[in-house]
C-alpha cells in the first residue's frame, strides 16, 4: 500500500564548543590564548529523489538527528562540522509544520529543503582576549540545532488520473494501458490506495497515470473510502473519467462531478476524457447524454476485449497538455535550495564555558524554564556552576 503520509521528528546537530587553551612554547612562560572554535552542527535536509515512490521509509523510523560539531582544540584548531543527515523523499512531497501549515513543496527532482539547521559552533578563548584580560579562561558553547516535528504528505505527480465509481473498470484500464498491475476484482472498493502506472508512446513520450480508489455519492462527506485520495488528483492535468456503460452513464457522470466539486481545489474544472467502458456487454455502442465543456473527448472501450483501447491511448497523449513550468522554478535552472526555520532564533544572550563552569552573558531570558533549556542544550549538567549577571548558582 502506498504510504502517502508520515510524521517525523528532526533535530539538527549542536554546534561544538569553543576551546580554552593557551600556547605552550619553549621559553615562553605564558603563551597567549589559542583555543579554536567549535564546528557547526549538521543540518537535517530533505531531498526530493525521483527514484522514491512513497514515504514508507519513514513509517518505522521517526526520529532523525544530525551529528554535532566537534569542539575546538588548542593551536587554534577548528572543530570539524557535524555531518548533515539527508532524508530522501519522493518528488511531490509536501512538508507541514506542527501547526499544519504548508512549509514547502518538494515538487522538483533534486529540490532540497533544510528542515533543521545545525547550531553554530562556539568561539574559542582567543576571541575573548582583551588588553585587560590576556588569559581568558572562557569560551563560547555551541548553539543547539533546530528541532521540529513535521508531517510529510505525498501528492502524486501524475499527468492524468482515473476517477469513477467503484467497479467502473479504472484498474482494468490502467492494466491495459500501462506497466502497472493494480488489483482488479468484481467487488467495489478493490483499489484501496492510489497506484501509478507509466504509459509509453511509440515516440518515447511517457505519461504517468494514477488509479485512485472509487468514489461514491457522499465521498466528500466521508462516505465509502472518502475523498482523501482526491488530493492526489490535484496535480493531474487531465482527469480520465471511467464509466461503466452497462449502467446509467449520465447519472454516473453527474455523481462523480458533484463529488469533485464538493471537494473543491478546482478538481471539477479540470478537463476530462470520458471513457465509456464495458462495451462488450452492450448490443450497440453507447453514447454519453451529457454535453459539457469540460469534456474533451469521449471514448468507448472494453477493457475485457481490448476494443477501443488503442485510440484511447493515443488520445491520451494528444489531450494531456505538457507540464507547465513550476511557478517557483529558479530562472537559472538551479535546483531549489530552501531553508525552513522552525523558530527564528536570534538570541539576546550567549552561554560561555569558563574554567569553573558556565557564564550567561547578554540579556538572559526572563523565563527560567527557557534559560534552563538553553543551559542544558549547552551541555550544563547538575552540579555545574553557572554565573548569570552577578550571581553564581549551582545548576540543579
Ligand atoms: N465485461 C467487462 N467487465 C469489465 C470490463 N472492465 C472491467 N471489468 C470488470 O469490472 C470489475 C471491476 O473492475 P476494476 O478494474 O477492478 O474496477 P475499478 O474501477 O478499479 O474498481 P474499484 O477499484 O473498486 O474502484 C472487474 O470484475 C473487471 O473484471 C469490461 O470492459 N468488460
Ligand atoms: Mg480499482
Amino acid at each position: 500500500m502506498l504510504a502517502d503520509r508520515a510524521r517525523i521528528e528532526v533535530e539538527a546537530g549542536r554546534g561544538g564548543d569553543g576551546a580554552v587553551s593557551f600556547r605552550r612554547e619553549k621559553f615562553v612562560p605564558r603563551g597567549g590564548p589559542d583555543g579554536g572554535d567549535g564546528g557547526r552542527g549538521g543540518d537535517v535536509v530533505l531531498v526530493a529523489n525521483p527514484e522514491r515512490r512513497d514515504l514508507s521509509a519513514y513509517r518505522s523510523r521517526r526520529r532523525y538527528r544530525a551529528r554535532g560539531g566537534e569542539p575546538g582544540r588548542g593551536s587554534n584548531k577548528h572543530g570539524a562540522d557535524g555531518a548533515d543527515v539527508e532524508l530522501q523523499v519522493p518528488v511531490g512531497t509536501q512538508v507541514f509544520d506542527e501547526a499544519g501549515e504548508l512549509v514547502a513543496d518538494l515538487a522538483r527532482a533534486e529540490g532540497r529543503l533544510v528542515v533543521a539547521r545545525g547550531g553554530v559552533g562556539g568561539r574559542g578563548n582567543r576571541h575573548f582576549a582583551t588588553a585587560v584580560r590576556q588569559t581568558p579562561r572562557l569560551a563560547e558553547t555551541g548553539l543547539p540545532g533546530d528541532a521540529a516535528e513535521l508531517e510529510l504528505r505525498l501528492k502524486l505527480l501524475a499527468d492524468a488520473a482515473l476517477v469513477g465509481l467503484p467497479n467502473a473498470g479504472k484498474s482494468s484500464l490502467l492494466t491495459r494501458i500501462s506497466n502497472a498491475r493494480p488489483k482488479v476484482a468484481e467487488y467495489p472498493f478493490t483499489t484501496l490506495a492510489p497506484v501509478l502506472g507509466t504509459v509509453d508512446a511509440p515516440d518515447g513520450r511517457q505519461l504517468v497515470v494514477a488509479d485512485v480508489p472509487g468514489l461514491i455519492e457522499g465521498a466528500s462527506r466521508g462516505v465509502g473510502l472518502g475523498h482523501e485520495f482526491l488530493a492526489h488528483l490535484e496535480r493531474a492535468r487531465v482527469l480520465v473519467h471511467v464509466i461503466d456503460a452497462s449502467g446509467d452513464a449520465d447519472a454516473a457522470w453527474r455523481a462523480i462531478v458533484s463529488e469533485l466539486s464538493a471537494y473543491g481545489a478546482g478538481l471539477d474544472e479540470r478537463p476530462q476524457i470520458v471513457v465509456l467502458n464495458k462495451i462488450d456487454l452492450l448490443p450497440r455502442p453507447p453514447s454519453l447524454g451529457v454535453a459539457d465543456e469540460r469534456i474533451l473527448r469521449v471514448y468507448a472501450v472494453s477493457c475485457a476485449t481490448g476494443a477501443g483501447i488503442e485510440p484511447f491511448r493515443r488520445g491520451l497523449f494528444e489531450l494531456v497538455p505538457p507540464p507547465e513550468p513550476l511557478e517557483d522554478a529558479a530562472p537559472d535552472g538551479m535546483v531549489d535550495f530552501l531553508v525552513y526555520r522552525p523558530q527564528p532564533r536570534r538570541r539576546s544572550y550567549r552561554v560561555l564555558r569558563t574554567d569553573r563552569g558556565y557564564r550567561v552573558v547578554g540579556r538572559p531570558p526572563a523565563d527560567s524554564d527557557e534559560l534552563e533549556r538553553a543551559l542544558r542544550a549547552a551541555g550544563v549538567r547538575t552540579g555545574d556552576e553557572v554565573t548569570v549577571g552577578e550571581e553564581t548558582l549551582v545548576f540543579e
